[in-house]
């Protein structure tokens, strides 16, 4: 029987990864872990939870070997534009935090997801239909901290056999936990702005293309390839995974065909548009849809319909209760 521990569960991805996993495995066959003490309820409801730091990896084996895990979702990170406003601490805990729980892979051989992103790409990395191996000198330290993640994983794999995978995820849209401080997170804000107030300002150029994947569609990818044939796999960190492309400018229209009085302007934030300059506009993802058979539900029309029927309905009911 699968146990499996997700570490880093109380973000954005998290979250709902945990639920999702739960009624896959059942619920007291998916433990949620995080440093922080209290998390979404849905999380601390719906099973298992531990407080862990994932830089001890004494603890975390401990956990580990106490639990029986045999399957780990690792998720703790900084995101891009947190980690431009602390580079130290965003090494000390992005690579910190990997090179523990690897270690303890390596003892107790544990499958692991480790997830990269397209912050693993940069300025001179081709920007349309961004190849599986390409160029990745990326300038920001998040990327930095993703490019050197995925080589350590891919170390693991090559020199002690550990069952480590990973994809690169876009930017992810969802409507339960907000994304905490990444380059993509205005394509989150803007629907709760629209819905709320009609209106929303955004520190990106109207022009900015970038890669992004509705949650449903990220939890898939994670799950599909952890359960994927090992022998099927030629890449292990990290996959190309996309699903849609657009701008500011083309999500806007998109939320105007529901919302008509909806209006966008711009004040652009110089840090968060360097990063996303440097990353791709659209990535090729076909390995993954080769080797285990990625291929995403969800297209920016379908996103946009679903994210404002939620919202619509979460903010309403709010309203009522006040
Ligand atoms: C960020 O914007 O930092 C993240 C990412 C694309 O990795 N959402």
């Amino acid at each position: 029987m699968d146990k499996i521990l997700i570490i880093g569960a109380g973000g954005q991805i998290g979250t709902e990864l945990t639920g999702y996993l739960r009624t896959m495995y059942g619920e007291k066959n998916v433990i949620a872990s995080d440093i922080r003490a209290t998390l979404h309820p849905d999380l601390m409801d719906g099973g298992p939870f531990i407080r862990m730091d994932a830089l001890d990896s004494r603890q975390v084996y401990q956990v580990i070997q106490k639990e029986r895990v045999n399957q780990v979702y690792f998720l703790a990170a900084i995101l891009s534009a947190v980690c431009e406003k602390n580079p130290e601490m965003a090494w000390d805990i992005n690579m910190g935090s990997l090179n523990s729980v690897l270690r303890v892979a390596n003892e107790l051989k544990f499958r692991m997801f480790v997830p990269s992103s397209i912050g693993a790409f940069g300025a001179t990395t081709p920007k349309k239909n961004t190849p599986q191996l390409t160029i990745q000198r990326p300038n920001s330290i998040y990327g930095v901290t993703k490019v050197a993640g995925e080589l350590l994983c891919d170390y693991y794999n090559q020199k002690y056999g550990v069952d480590v995978r990973g994809v690169r995820f876009p930017g992810i849209i969802s409507n339960v936990v907000p994304p905490g401080g990444g380059t993509t997170d205005y394509a989150v804000d803007i629907f709760h702005k629209a819905v709320k107030y009609q209106k929303f300002t955004c520190y990106l150029r109207e022009d900015t293309f970038l890669d992004m994947m509705y949650m449903p569609d990220a939890l898939k990818a994670a799950v599909t390839l952890m359960e994927a044939d090992y022998n099927a796999l030629r890449y292990h960190n990290a996959y190309n995974v996309a699903a849609m492309s657009f701008s500011p400018k083309m999500i806007a229209e998109e939320i105007r065909k529901h919302i008509p009085d909806f209006t966008i302007d711009y004040a652009v934030d110089p840090v968060r548009q360097g990063i996303a300059d440097s990353w791709p506009d659209s990535m090729d993802d076909s390995a993954a849809r080769k080797d285990w058979g990625w291929s995403p539900d969800y297209t920016l029309e379908a996103m946009t319909r679903d994210m404002i029927k939620v919202l619509t309905k979460r903010f309403s009911g709010r309203e009522n209760h006040e």
